[in-house]
Parts: structure tokens; sequence; C-alpha cells
């Protein structure tokens, strides 16, 4: 019975954040009540949902976690019906490019075997090349697995999703409307939107569990928009990933040939540009990494004043492009986070 006094008492420890946090007054009728019925209302998860966004350590935009949408759908566990509340979740969150932070909560026994939603598929080749995005190379592998049969070979090939029920695969195929992508175009470079570059405009987390009041949801996923250096200087120029700054500085024109003429940093920088030129023409949502290190220079002045420690990851917060820059790189944080909050699972396949 140690687990369930240690669940009880974080139970009650979450209904009593709740209650002091929102100012509402019954909290010892809802603990007795509790007991009987150990379920949390909309409300709470709701709550439960904002404030572990609130504390996750790694996420530099944090400032607009209170406006969280949280779709409360622990009543769906049939396949079928977390595919198509799956869709209406990215539809919501697109909202036309408007894009607002969104989560779908699921009942028990499903699990999203993707680790975000929206992927490109990673090809190995016969040769032991690979096509697409050399990190989702075991999971497209898996896909195949369990009965997909390839998309057209492009670099961004969407994946389809498995959702597994009670451990049954389940395949799902993306209606076309369901993922906005941008193409990747230079302002002043037309040569940098010749490398046909593009990104989806949705990272949907689909592999963290959301442990509130000591009760774990598994199938979460949750969608804010993206931070531009996410793209731009690790997803498209990772050298693990599509590699594409020898590219980009040959298309704006630089000598690779010398290390010091800073082709790479120059590439990297121009790619940044782009990314945020090609969200903005398309009137998808993007931070740029100055305005979202201001932001969340402004969330831990507001948690300071609400008596709340800031937790945070620095090497996680900083920018990859320019970090010195920004008012993260002189700050420190407690990297301990606490509950309510979002875990890291393990692979939900093998
Ligand atoms: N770097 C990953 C996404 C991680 C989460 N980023 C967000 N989350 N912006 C990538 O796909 O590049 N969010 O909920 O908005």
């Amino acid at each position: 019975h140690g687990k369930a006094a240690k669940a009880q008492a974080e139970a009650h420890a979450f209904l009593r954040q709740f209650y002091a946090e929102t100012g509402r007054t019954g909290l010892e009728a809802r603990l007795r009540q509790w007991t009987l019925d150990p379920t949390l209302t909309h409300e709470e998860l709701t709550f439960g949902a904002r404030v572990a966004w609130r504390g996750s350590a790694r996420c530099v935009g944090r400032l607009p976690w209170a406006s969280l949408r949280v779709r409360d759908r622990r009543h769906v566990t049939a396949p079928d019906e977390v595919f198509s509340e799956l869709v209406a979740h990215l539809r919501e969150a697109w909202n036309g490019g408007r894009i607002r932070p969104t989560m779908t909560v699921f009942g028990p026994g499903v699990r999203i075997v993707n680790d975000q939603l929206i992927r490109y598929a990673g090809y190995t080749q016969p040769d032991g090349s690979l096509v697409g995005d050399p990190q989702n190379a075991a999971l497209t592998a898996y896909l195949r697995r369990v009965g997909w049969a390839g998309g057209p070979g492009t670099r961004f090939d969407v994946l389809p999703l498995c959702v597994t029920v009670n451990g049954h695969p389940h395949l799902f195929e993306w209606p076309a409307d369901a993922v906005q992508e941008v193409n990747i175009t230079h302002p002043d470079c037309p040569a940098v939107g010749e490398l046909g570059l593009r990104w989806h405009a949705l990272p949907v987390i689909s592999n963290m569990t959301l442990d509130v009041a000591g009760q774990k949801f598994h199938a979460a996923p949750f969608s804010g928009w993206y931070l531009e250096t996410e793209i731009a200087a690790r997803n498209l120029a990772d050298q693990g990933r599509y590699d594409q700054l020898p590219a980009v500085a040959r298309a704006l024109g630089l000598d690779t040939t010398r290390r010091r003429s800073l082709w790479m940093d120059r590439a990297l920088v121009e790619l940044n540009v782009a990314t945020l030129h090609s969200f903005d023409a398309a009137g998808v949502r993007i931070s740029d990494h100055h305005g979202v290190t201001a932001q969340f220079a402004e969330f831990a002045r507001q948690e300071a004043q609400a008596g709340r420690v800031v937790r945070g990851e620095w090497s996680w917060l900083i920018p990859p492009v320019s970090p010195a820059t920004t008012p993260v790189w002189a700050a420190t944080f407690d990297p301990q986070e606490v509950p309510p909050r979002f875990r890291r699972q393990r692979r939900a396949w093998l």
C-alpha cells in the first residue's frame, strides 16, 4: 500500500495547488470526494496540463502557458476515434496559420508510436545511404514492418501514424489537408528556394506522459508553434539530420573551400532568415530566437513575482544561433522539474 499512499499524497498535493492557485473554496469536500472517485474534472486536468507546461525546464516558449487549450478525450480509446481526434487536433491547432497551443488527452491503453504526429520518413537505401530525415530511420523501418507500403520516396514524405491500443498497432494515413507545410525560400537569394527545402508547420509532441495528481496520461499529444532555430539551425542543418549548410552556402555563392570565410556560420544565419521569411510570407505563426528569449525573460519575471521557482535547463533554453546575444545567456535556473509535469516515454514499440 506504499504505492497507494503515494498516489493519494500526490493527488492531494495537486488538488491543494489547484484550489490555492485558482482561489476556489471547497477543497476539503473535494478531497473526500476524490477518495470515492479519483477522476479529475475538466478544469483540474486543464490546469494540470498548463502547469506542466509552465514547469517544463527545457521549453523556452512558456510565456503563454495559461492559454493552452486542452481537448479532454479521456473517454476515447478506440483506434479510429483516436485518429479522427488527432486530425481534429491538427485542424484546431493550425487555425488557418494562427497556431494555438493545443493538447488532446486520451483514455487508458492508448499509445502513439510516432514521437511527433508529423514526421518525415528516413529511408535507408540498399547501399546504406539515407533519403529523408535520418532521425526517423528506425521509426520508418518499424512502420514498414507493421504494414506501411512506403511513400513516393522524396526527402519529405510524411509518415503515417501508428496508434497502439493495449499493444496492438493500427496504421493511419493523414488526409492531405490535415498536414500543413511551408516551402523555404530566401527573401533575396532565389537559389536558396531552389534547394526544395520545406518543413511542417506544427510540432506535435506525442511521446511524453502527462503526470497530474499522480495519474499518468500516456497519450496526451501537445503542440505549440515552431521557433525558427528548431527548423533552420537543427533539423535542416545538423550533420546527422538534413545537413543542408553546404548546399545553402553554395546557393549563396560563399567560398566553401576556406573554413575562415565562415561560410558555415553565414549559411546558418541565412537559412534562419529564410525560414522566418517563408513562414511569415505564408501567414504561419513562428517565433524567432530574439523574440522568444525576451518573452522568456518576461515569463521568468512573472514567475518570480508569483513567488514560484523558475525551472530551466540552461543548455536547452539558449538558442543554437547567437546565444550570447539573448537574455537567457547570463541567467541561471533550477533544472529540477516537479509535478504536475511531462515525462519523456520509452519508445512505445520494438
Ligand atoms: N525540436 C523539435 C520540436 C520540439 C518541441 N518544440 C516546440 N514545441 N516548439 C522539432 O520538431 O524541431 N511546441 O509544442 O510548440
